[in-house]
């Protein structure tokens, strides 16, 4: 795929006048992007072609990772940096008097995802590739993304993201590859002339799932996979059943926006047939590909490894049984046994209300026939477990239906070869508590595997200054192999290597304080110390900690206006569920403090809190470049790993952290003396749970900066929260603080008072900072999927590869 830059050039003018019949003069910054999308896009189809061909005619064996979000953000340059194309396509705008940064500008974010999760599944699709794995994903084209968010007088508002609006380059529609979803109906089993038992159905709504397919471009290896995404329409044969357009429009909702929970299950209809939907598109277009291999079905094992990213896809385990028994004629017994080997399954929560469960009756409404399949695997599993066990009871857990619910954990994992946690402590949880009933039935099927982060696009693109530096010390090969900034660690006492990573860091810092100012009108100084606080808002992340502290600073400084204080900055981004209410009234809370703070007098710019409003993955990469310390503050036990704390690691921020998910890990890798860490472990937090003793209220008694930290929730100190205070005093006083804040508020201010000390001392800070760049390559998401790829889908990267 490599050009010259005078080829390109030519290839530019030709595209723009073909396309546009337009000069690059008269050209926006639109036709622009779109002309270079598509010139990309032809470029790199051809290795798509060949990519498939390849995998194909190999019999190579596939990775399908079923994910109800996917969050790319920007595809761009991260497609120009993975085809080569970057530093050629850059100097090529140049001569034409463009700057690329503004063609990039004109993409919309790709958000549909919420957070963690799906930003997880785009980071493996992105490795996936650059592996050269053959893997590719499934998941919905939602026609908006996730909300935008704006503040108003400090209040989170939702907009709808339409980001389809302005077109999109890089999916390409496969109308030949459409496949029927049905849903509703009646259904019971008759036999065949073979005796066998059909099922007969009667008055099923047919849906039509067309794939829109979007190419995952391997880093400088021509590889090329594909992350397939379908969107919803009534075909054609149904047209005259669906007059009224609110008919019509019941159907087209089905795609249409995406659930911006991501942590209640709250059991919609819609939201169910949106799982059923890409599962048995997905499982349809993988079996109707395995038929062209010519293999006999019983081994389509052999061939196919099917991934369910948490429950939502854990559907895919009755729907593959379906397909195996009704079309392809299999018995129980063999359908069940290879499923179990396609399967495999993924836990990212530990968090009991995001448990997914769903009403018997709407299961048995919307799918028929799934229910079925799913009570006999119920069935089956009880009278099998029943002679594994002594202690009933354990059934009782552990069985998929259970109280007129379907428990969608247990079908996944009682459906499954391979169930793993994202964090080693999560995986030790899982079986140690959450799962430890299904841990003793098969122990065997569960293992861990820590996330990671795609280097490349939070690294490479999103911090050049950072990689020009790195360049220069320990030369370019921790492009291709991340663990290669191992080699940093020769320079940590080098003066020289320090100020150039200070430089780089500072540049950031200057970047986002332009973007600060000119979103959001606040001024604040490189000089301060960046403190950043980025992910979903939740009581469990304990943004309200950060909040507590920075009030106890504000008060600080107000006690006494003259003494020393060092400068910072607050930075937050973060989204709340628009029916999380206590998380929007954190985000309420924090706006209007940092109403207060950054417009007293008193505090001379000493302290700035800024929330940017519509955290997403382009402001992420604004944002972690630019930050000193990273908060990573959630209640020990609670998040399973977190990805915001690798991605900050890797930019040279000090993390703040308690002993939860991977934190533990990053630890582990840059020794004590280089991160801190503080708060009650997650035993400490179970010891209180079983012991019943944690009172809140005696912190608030027995505490004087505790108490007058509070007072300021309720007493006019922050203006307008009269509601707002009063509620979160409420959850921590009346309600005795779920998730630990004031237990942990004193050794996290001691956490923070070692923080401005060592920040003091910039040789030491700097040095900190590039131990933690050094280390942060075990974090790369290329290694993170060639465990899954050995341990769990056995699939390996292609043998033979040429680009023609
Ligand atoms: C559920 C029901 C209805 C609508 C939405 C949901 C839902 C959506 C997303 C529930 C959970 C969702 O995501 C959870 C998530 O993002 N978990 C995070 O996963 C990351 C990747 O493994 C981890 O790093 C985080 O610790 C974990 O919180």
């Amino acid at each position: 795929m490599k050009m010259t830059k005078e080829q390109f050039i030519t290839q530019f003018k030709k595209r723009l006048s073909e396309k546009y019949a337009m000069g690059v003069e008269d050209a926006s910054p639109t036709e622009l992007y779109n002309t270079l999308g598509s010139l990309m896009h032809s470029a790199y189809s051809s290795d798509r072609h060949h990519t498939w061909r390849q995998y194909l005619l190999n019999k190579q064996k596939q990775a399908y990772y079923f994910s109800i979000e996917f969050l790319p953000g920007k595809l761009m340059a991260s497609n120009l940096l993975n085809m080569d194309w970057l530093e050629t396509v850059e100097e090529g705008l140049a001569e034409l008097g463009i700057d690329l940064a503004d063609l990039t500008e004109v993409e919309q974010d790709m958000a549909l995802g919420n957070g963690g999760l799906g930003r997880l599944a785009s980071c493996f699709m992105d490795s996936i590739a650059s592996c050269g794995l053959p893997g590719n994903g499934n998941g919905i084209r939602y026609e908006y993304g996730l909300f935008k968010q704006k503040f108003i007088d400090g209040h989170q508002v939702e907009l709808p993201d339409d980001w389809l609006s302005t077109g999109n380059v890089w999916e390409v529609r496969k109308d030949s590859k459409a496949v029927d979803v049905c849903f509703y109906g009646q259904v019971h089993l008759e036999e065949d002339a073979n005796g066998k038992l059909k099922p007969v159905y009667k008055n099923q709504q047919v849906l039509r799932a067309v794939p829109y397919d979007t190419g995952m471009i391997g880093y400088k290896n021509n590889i090329v996979n594909n992350m397939r995404l379908w969107s919803v329409e009534i075909p054609n044969s149904e047209e005259s059943k669906y007059r009224s357009l609110e008919e019509r429009r019941t159907i087209e909702d089905l795609t249409a926006v995406l659930y911006p929970d991501d942590s209640n299950a709250k059991g919609q209809m819609t939201r169910l047939a949106q799982e059923y939907f890409f599962v048995s598109a997905g499982i349809q277009s993988i079996v109707r590909y395995y038929h062209t291999l010519k293999e006999p079905i019983h081994r389509i094992h052999e061939y196919v490894a099917i991934h369910i990213n948490d429950t939502h896809p854990a559907l895919c385990i009755p729907e593959f049984m379906r397909i195996m028994l009704d079309e392809e004629g299999m018995s129980w017994e063999e359908a069940w046994a290879v499923t179990l080997k396609v399967m495999s399954y993924t836990n990212h929560t530990i968090m009991a209300e995001a448990m997914e469960k769903w009403p018997i009756d709407m299961l048995k409404q919307l799918l028929p026939r799934i229910y079925q399949i799913i009570e006999e695997i119920d069935r089956r599993f009880v009278e099998e477990t029943e002679l594994k066990v002594h202690d009933r009871s354990i059934i009782d857990r552990t069985r998929i239906i259970n109280h007129n619910q379907v428990h969608m954990a247990h079908l996944a994992i009682i459906g499954s070869h391979s169930i793993n946690g994202v964090a080693k402590l999560h995986s030790e949880l899982l079986k140690t508590v959450v799962l430890h009933d299904f841990y003793s039935l098969y122990p065997a099927r569960f293992n861990n595997k820590t996330n990671g982060i795609a280097e490349r696009r939070w690294l490479q693109l999103a911090n050049r200054p950072l990689s020009s530096v790195l360049d220069k010390t320990i030369g370019t090969s921790w492009r291709d192999n991340p663990e290669d900034l191992q080699q940093l660690l020769n320079y940590q006492d080098d003066q020289k290597v320090l100020n150039a990573l200070a430089a780089a860091k500072r540049q950031n810092k200057e970047n986002l304080a332009a973007l600060i100012k000119k979103t959001q009108d606040i001024t604040v100084s490189p000089d301060a110390i960046f403190d950043v606080q980025i992910k979903r808002l939740h009581a469990y992340k304990r943004q309200l900690l950060n909040l507590m502290h920075i009030i106890k600073c504000y008060q600080d400084i107000k006690n006494n206006p003259d003494s020393e204080f060092y400068p910072r900055v607050f930075i937050f981004g973060a989204k709340a569920a628009p029916s999380y209410a206590y998380a929007k009234t954190i985000i309420k809370c924090i706006n209007e403090t940092a109403n207060l703070v950054n417009n007293d007098p008193d505090v001379k710019d000493r302290l700035k809190i800024v929330f940017l409003e519509n955290y997403n993955v382009s402001l992420a990469e604004v944002i972690i470049p630019a930050a000193d310390v990273s908060e990573q503050i959630s209640l020990a036990s609670k998040e399973a790993s977190g990805t915001s704390n690798m991605k900050l690691m890797l930019n040279g921020a000090v993390t703040i952290a308690t002993l939860d998910g991977a934190n533990i890990e990053i630890r582990d890798a840059v020794g004590e003396e280089n991160i801190n860490i503080f708060g009650i472990t997650e035993q400490e937090v179970y010891d209180y749970y079983e012991s019943n003793t944690y009172s809140a209220v005696s912190y608030f008694e027995k505490d004087p900066v505790i108490r007058r930290v509070l007072e300021a929730f309720i007493d006019g100190t922050i203006p307008n929260i009269q509601s707002e205070g009063r509620e979160v005093f409420d959850s921590l006083i009346r309600y005795n603080d779920e998730f630990f804040v004031l237990r942990d508020f004193e050794s996290y201010v001691k956490a923070q008072e070692k923080i401005t000390e060592c920040y003091k001392d910039k040789r030491k800070w700097q040095k900190i900072s590039l131990i933690n760049i050094a280390n942060a390559g075990v974090f790369s998401a290329d290694e993170t999927v060639k465990r899954y790829a050995d341990d769990i889908w056995q699939i390996e990267p292609v043998t033979e590869y040429s680009s023609k």
